[in-house]
Protein backbone atom coordinates (compact mmCIF):
# COMPACT_ATOMS: atom_id res chain seq x y z
CA UNK A 1 0.00 0.00 0.00
CA UNK A 2 1.05 3.71 -1.32
CA UNK A 3 0.48 6.43 1.14
CA UNK A 4 0.92 10.01 -0.33
CA UNK A 5 3.99 11.88 1.32
CA UNK A 6 1.37 14.81 2.09
CA UNK A 7 -0.19 12.32 4.93
CA UNK A 8 3.07 11.24 6.33
CA UNK A 9 4.19 14.79 7.23
CA UNK A 10 1.15 15.85 8.41
CA UNK A 11 1.16 12.57 11.16
CA UNK A 12 4.61 13.38 12.30
CA UNK A 13 3.50 15.24 15.56
CA UNK A 14 5.66 17.98 14.73
CA UNK A 15 3.94 21.07 15.71
CA UNK A 16 6.53 24.32 14.32
CA UNK A 17 6.32 27.51 16.24
CA UNK A 18 3.10 29.15 17.34
CA UNK A 19 2.86 33.13 16.99
CA UNK A 20 3.53 33.78 20.60
CA UNK A 21 6.81 32.19 20.11
CA UNK A 22 7.43 33.91 17.34
CA UNK A 23 6.39 37.18 18.38
CA UNK A 24 8.42 36.83 21.56
CA UNK A 25 11.51 35.87 19.77
CA UNK A 26 10.87 39.31 17.36
CA UNK A 27 10.62 41.09 20.58
CA UNK A 28 14.11 39.73 21.93
CA UNK A 29 15.89 40.14 18.44
CA UNK A 30 14.75 43.66 18.67
CA UNK A 31 16.03 44.84 21.79
CA UNK A 32 19.10 43.37 20.37
CA UNK A 33 19.22 45.51 17.42
CA UNK A 34 17.68 48.15 19.38
CA UNK A 35 21.14 47.95 21.30
CA UNK A 36 23.36 47.34 18.56
CA UNK A 37 22.19 51.02 17.09
CA UNK A 38 22.87 52.84 19.99
CA UNK A 39 26.08 51.68 20.43
CA UNK A 40 26.33 52.69 16.83
CA UNK A 41 25.08 56.59 17.66
CA UNK A 42 27.19 56.66 20.25
CA UNK A 43 30.73 55.52 18.49
CA UNK A 44 29.89 57.77 15.98
CA UNK A 45 29.42 60.92 18.53
CA UNK A 46 32.50 59.48 20.05
CA UNK A 47 34.58 59.62 16.57
CA UNK A 48 32.62 63.17 15.95
CA UNK A 49 34.09 64.44 19.17
CA UNK A 50 37.76 63.04 18.88
CA UNK A 51 37.81 64.72 15.60
CA UNK A 52 36.88 68.23 16.75
CA UNK A 53 39.69 67.61 19.83
CA UNK A 54 42.09 67.10 17.07
CA UNK A 55 41.55 70.09 14.61
CA UNK A 56 41.63 72.17 17.52
CA UNK A 57 44.50 70.32 18.81
CA UNK A 58 46.46 70.70 15.86
CA UNK A 59 45.18 74.55 15.02
CA UNK A 60 46.14 75.36 18.68
CA UNK A 61 49.70 73.48 18.00
CA UNK A 62 49.96 75.61 14.97
CA UNK A 63 50.14 78.79 16.65
CA UNK A 64 51.79 78.24 19.79
CA UNK A 65 54.71 77.14 16.78
CA UNK A 66 54.54 79.92 14.48
CA UNK A 67 54.52 81.94 17.87
CA UNK A 68 57.54 80.45 19.03
CA UNK A 69 59.44 81.05 15.31
CA UNK A 70 58.67 84.83 15.42
CA UNK A 71 60.07 85.00 18.70
CA UNK A 72 63.65 83.47 17.31
CA UNK A 73 63.23 86.13 14.26
CA UNK A 74 63.95 89.16 15.67
CA UNK A 75 63.25 91.54 18.36
CA UNK A 76 60.74 93.72 17.11
CA UNK A 77 58.87 90.21 16.26
CA UNK A 78 59.66 89.11 19.74
CA UNK A 79 58.31 92.49 21.15
CA UNK A 80 55.05 91.76 18.70
CA UNK A 81 53.91 88.51 20.50
CA UNK A 82 51.32 90.28 22.42
CA UNK A 83 47.95 89.06 23.82
CA UNK A 84 45.37 88.65 20.89
CA UNK A 85 42.00 87.83 20.22
CA UNK A 86 42.36 87.64 16.24
CA UNK A 87 39.14 87.94 13.74
CA UNK A 88 38.11 84.88 12.38
CA UNK A 89 38.91 85.84 8.59
CA UNK A 90 42.35 86.52 9.59
CA UNK A 91 43.04 83.48 12.28
CA UNK A 92 44.78 81.26 10.40
CA UNK A 93 42.29 78.38 10.86
CA UNK A 94 39.31 76.88 9.02
CA UNK A 95 37.03 78.44 11.48
CA UNK A 96 33.87 76.82 9.42
CA UNK A 97 34.99 73.50 8.48
CA UNK A 98 34.72 74.38 4.74
CA UNK A 99 38.16 73.32 3.56
CA UNK A 100 39.14 77.05 3.01
CA UNK A 101 41.29 78.88 5.18
CA UNK A 102 40.44 82.33 6.10
CA UNK A 103 38.40 83.47 2.82
CA UNK A 104 36.53 86.55 2.81
CA UNK A 105 33.97 87.00 5.47
CA UNK A 106 34.60 83.69 7.29
CA UNK A 107 32.50 83.20 10.74
CA UNK A 108 32.45 79.25 12.09
CA UNK A 109 31.89 77.84 15.43
CA UNK A 110 36.07 77.39 16.42
CA UNK A 111 37.98 80.24 17.17
CA UNK A 112 41.69 80.79 18.25
CA UNK A 113 43.32 83.09 20.60
CA UNK A 114 46.10 83.60 22.97
CA UNK A 115 47.30 85.23 26.21
CA UNK A 116 50.96 86.47 26.92
CA UNK A 117 52.92 86.96 30.03
CA UNK A 118 56.25 88.60 29.71
CA UNK A 119 58.81 86.84 32.71
CA UNK A 120 61.92 89.08 33.00
CA UNK A 121 64.12 87.96 36.01
CA UNK A 122 67.10 90.15 35.14
CA UNK A 123 70.34 89.28 33.91
CA UNK A 124 71.46 88.88 37.35
CA UNK A 125 69.74 85.56 37.77
CA UNK A 126 72.77 83.83 36.19
CA UNK A 127 70.90 82.14 33.54
CA UNK A 128 71.60 83.01 29.82
CA UNK A 129 67.88 83.12 29.03
CA UNK A 130 66.10 85.44 31.64
CA UNK A 131 63.59 87.28 29.99
CA UNK A 132 60.89 84.98 28.27
CA UNK A 133 57.19 85.41 27.55
CA UNK A 134 54.64 82.49 28.93
CA UNK A 135 52.05 82.43 25.66
CA UNK A 136 48.85 80.34 26.31
CA UNK A 137 46.97 79.27 22.63
CA UNK A 138 43.43 78.62 23.37
CA UNK A 139 41.23 76.87 20.57
CA UNK A 140 37.18 77.50 21.69
CA UNK A 141 34.86 75.29 19.92
CA UNK A 142 30.62 76.89 20.34
CA UNK A 143 28.69 74.39 18.57
CA UNK A 144 24.67 73.39 19.83
CA UNK A 145 25.03 75.01 23.22
CA UNK A 146 28.20 73.15 24.32
CA UNK A 147 31.65 75.34 24.30
CA UNK A 148 34.58 72.97 24.20
CA UNK A 149 38.11 74.59 24.70
CA UNK A 150 41.59 73.47 24.67
CA UNK A 151 44.59 75.51 25.88
CA UNK A 152 48.52 74.86 25.02
CA UNK A 153 50.75 76.75 26.96
CA UNK A 154 54.36 77.64 25.69
CA UNK A 155 57.31 79.39 26.40
CA UNK A 156 58.85 81.91 23.99
CA UNK A 157 62.68 82.88 24.87
CA UNK A 158 63.76 86.08 24.10
CA UNK A 159 66.90 85.12 22.27
CA UNK A 160 67.42 87.60 20.19
CA1 LIG B 1 36.79 78.28 6.21
CA1 LIG C 1 39.95 81.79 9.80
Amino acid sequence: MIKSNKYKMLNTGESGFTIIEVLIAMAIFSIGILAVGMMQINSTGGNTNAQSVTYSSEWALGQAEWLLTQGAANVSAYDAIVTTNPPQALDGIDNNYNGQIDEAGETGPISISWTVNEVDLGPNIGTDIYNYKIVTVTVTKTLGGQTRTISLQNRIPKIV
